[in-house]
């Protein structure tokens, strides 16, 4: 299956259109309205009052600043504590279970609204207010889940999904604690700010974690071994792939927003990327082991760079035109590949773990050394774009500059065994590259100006030159490995492969590895990537199965702009399989059960199944994008047991 060449053409044309059309100003709050403040969820708001909770919650015009002081301010409606400043998020509700809350609501925007999500547990229908501008409104409850939800407000007349900017602030964490449980963790709340229009121009996009989007989020301090907790709340109407870096997490429950179902302990397993649906909770714990500079966000790319930040954005016609001029001298596509261009922006969170007294780094001593090169190969993908890639040096033999190999060659380590990957920038940009989900120091992580321990901090691999990735990886499965710089270029491009850590060498005949991931870089800056590969290929090689024989497959999902979803049948059987790992961690027995042969996947996911096929014959794996786009089918060919006559 393949791209008709007639639509490649018609997002081509589009890109012309865009970039002649130039950004307009951002609209700005009305003079004299109050600046809202942001915070990290940690003072609970409201007070008691006669065997009750009291929260007075008002509604107000505010203007906000979600990056840098020096960057853009919009206008919002927020909530605010009455007579406090307003809030992003609103004032956290915090009580234990059991409590008798009185809530007072007052509309003084000029807009009718409705506001729900107090009163978690509770059907939608019956747990909305309304709210007339200028009204006041008294409620009383009982808060009688524990859990994590949130509180919102819309716009009368609309839903949480219809949100764009003026009311995408208008929410406040909802934690009911268990009586005498622990409140020493860390809640995030997802937002963002989005002004689309009706021309054909850029939208323009926020997205911030408490208020605030990268490199402006607050860092989280935690202590080496001092187990955590985050609360993590969804209010953007789309999926998030949200990845912690170092770490693997269990997720102690899931919601919906308006109901928290804890996990049973059973069937909580270890994880480091999961996504989070719109207007969902989740809930999961950690020990950071290692201490250093680690990361927790979102992983598709265009939610963590320059596609969800204002800074830039013009402010006044005079920008706005300079902008278009640049955009105009630049061409459509002409800055997109500038790394130098590049930072983080957006659904990002730093997370500095101290390190205990005399904390030392294992040595990596009898390192095997491994020799990684990054290059680009002109004129290599669908679009004629330059393919970035990995490829293996072998002994002394330099391979040829311009070779590259998509995906990345599977990087074969051994448990336990000390490895040094020389990681050899031969692009003309700088990259970095980044060990997905390896419990490892965080300097050879990979995250440039970021990843490191104290004043150690690694920076990025400038062109023509190497860095030595050193470690142990100390847990067998299977793991991703990308670049972390300028991700949605270069892992589009080709920057990627799969990293598989074993105990014994693998059965290439019994053990597979499907890599689904970018097949070119995106036509449009603010647009996602429309192409794809499956093993490198938009016509993938065969899998070879022998009936009667357990097969390991290996699905690595990194393709950075979208969900995929793969489904292995044989006309409308779909096949089953058992799952075995997720994200290179073993699944509790619990969780190694036989199911249908359908997984949806999201950028920095692995997953390992086994498949005994019993009849001789062909199988597809349907390949994907769960959104739109792009599919690519595998065969997957079952033949008769070696030494068989038939
Ligand atoms: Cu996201």
């Amino acid at each position: 299956m393949g791209f008709p060449v007639v639509a490649v053409v018609g997002v081509m044309l589009q890109a012309q259109l865009l970039a002649t059309l130039p950004r307009i100003p951002l609209p700005t709050a009305a003079p004299g309205v109050a600046r809202a403040s942001v915070h990290q969820n940690t003072v609970p708001a409201g007070r008691a009052v006669g065997g009750k909770w009291r929260l007075e919650l008002d509604v107000v015009e505010s203007a906000w600043k979600p990056e840098g002081d020096n960057d853009p301010e919009v206008p919002i409606l927020a909530f605010a504590e009455r007579g406090r400043a307003p809030l992003v998020p609103g004032p956290l509700l915090r009580v234990p279970r059991g409590t008798r809350m009185q809530v007072s609501l007052r509309n003084r925007s000029d807009s009718a609204l409705v506001i729900g999500g107090l009163r978690p547990g509770v059907r939608l229908t019956d747990d909305t207010v309304q709210l007339a501008a200028g009204a006041t409104r008294e409620v009383e409850f009982t808060l009688t889940a524990v859990g994590t939800y949130f509180y919102w407000g819309v716009f009368a007349g609309t839903t949480l999904d219809d949100r764009l900017w003026k009311d995408t602030q208008l929410n406040g964490a909802v934690v009911v604690d268990a009586p005498g449980a622990s409140t020493r963790d860390h809640i995030l709340l997802l937002s963002e700010w989005f002004l689309p229009y009706d021309e054909n121009r850029p939208f323009e996009v926020v997205s911030v974690i408490n208020g605030k989007g990268w490199p402006h989020t607050h860092t989280i301090e935690l202590s080496q071994n001092d187990s955590t907790r985050f609360r993590v709340i969804n209010t953007i109407p789309l999926y998030h792939p949200l990845h912690l870096h170092g770490f693997y997490y269990r997720i102690e429950s899931q919601g919906t927003g308006s109901k928290d179902t804890p996990v049973p302990r059973a069937k909580q397993h270890l994880s480091n990327t999961d996504l989070i649906s719109p207007n969902h909770t989740v809930t999961f714990s950690f020990l950071p082991s290692t201490p250093g500079n680690w990361l927790f966000h979102c992983h598709f790319a265009f939610h963590a760079d320059e596609t969800v930040t204002l800074a830039g954005s013009p402010r006044d016609s005079t920008a706005a035109a300079q902008l278009a001029a640049s955009h105009l001298a630049h061409g459509a596509n002409g800055d997109a590949g500038k790394a130098v261009d590049h930072s983080m922006r957006g659904l990002v969170v730093g997370i500095r773990v101290s390190p205990k007294p005399g904390y030392q780094a294992a040595s990596i001593a009898n390192a095997r050394e491994v020799r990684l090169l990054v290059q680009s190969q002109p004129n290599r993908l669908i679009t004629g774009a330059t393919a970035y890639g990995f490829v293996l040096q072998r002994g002394e033999s330099v391979p040829a500059r311009d070779s590259v190999v998509l995906p990345g060659p599977v990087l074969e380590l051994k448990r336990n065994q000390p490895v040094r990957i020389v990681v050899r920038n031969n692009l003309s940009e700088p990259t970095s590259i980044h060990w997905h989900g390896l419990e490892i120091e965080s300097f050879p992580d990979g995250v440039p100006h970021w990843s490191g321990l104290g004043s150690n901090v690694y920076s990025q691999i400038a062109p023509n030159d190497s860095f030595v990735a050193a470690f142990t990886p100390p847990r067998s499965g299977t793991y991703p490995y990308h670049s972390h710089l300028n991700d949605r270029h270069q892992i589009n491009s080709g920057l990627y492969g799969a990293l598989i850590v074993t105990d014994t060498p693998r059965d290439l005949t019994r053990d597979h590895v499907i890599v689904v991931g970018g097949g070119g870089p995106e036509l449009l800056k603010k647009n996602e990537s429309p192409f794809a590969l499956v093993n490198g290929r938009r016509t993938p090689a065969p899998l070879r199965l022998t009936v009667g024989q357990k097969h390991r497959l290996r699905i690595v999902a990194i393709h950075p702009d979208w969900r995929i979803s793969l489904t292995m049948q044989n006309d409308s059987t779909i096949a089953r399989w058992r799952a075995l790992a997720k994200d290179g961690a073993d699944l509790p027995v619990a969780l190694q059960t036989l199911r249908p042969a359908h997984i949806e996947m999201g950028p920095g996911q692995t997953h390992d199944f086994e498949f005994t096929p019993m009849v001789p014959g062909t199988w597809v794996m349907h390949v994907r994008s769960v959104e739109t786009g792009w599919y690519i089918p595998l065969t997957v060919n079952v033949g008769p047991t070696l030494g068989s006559t038939k």
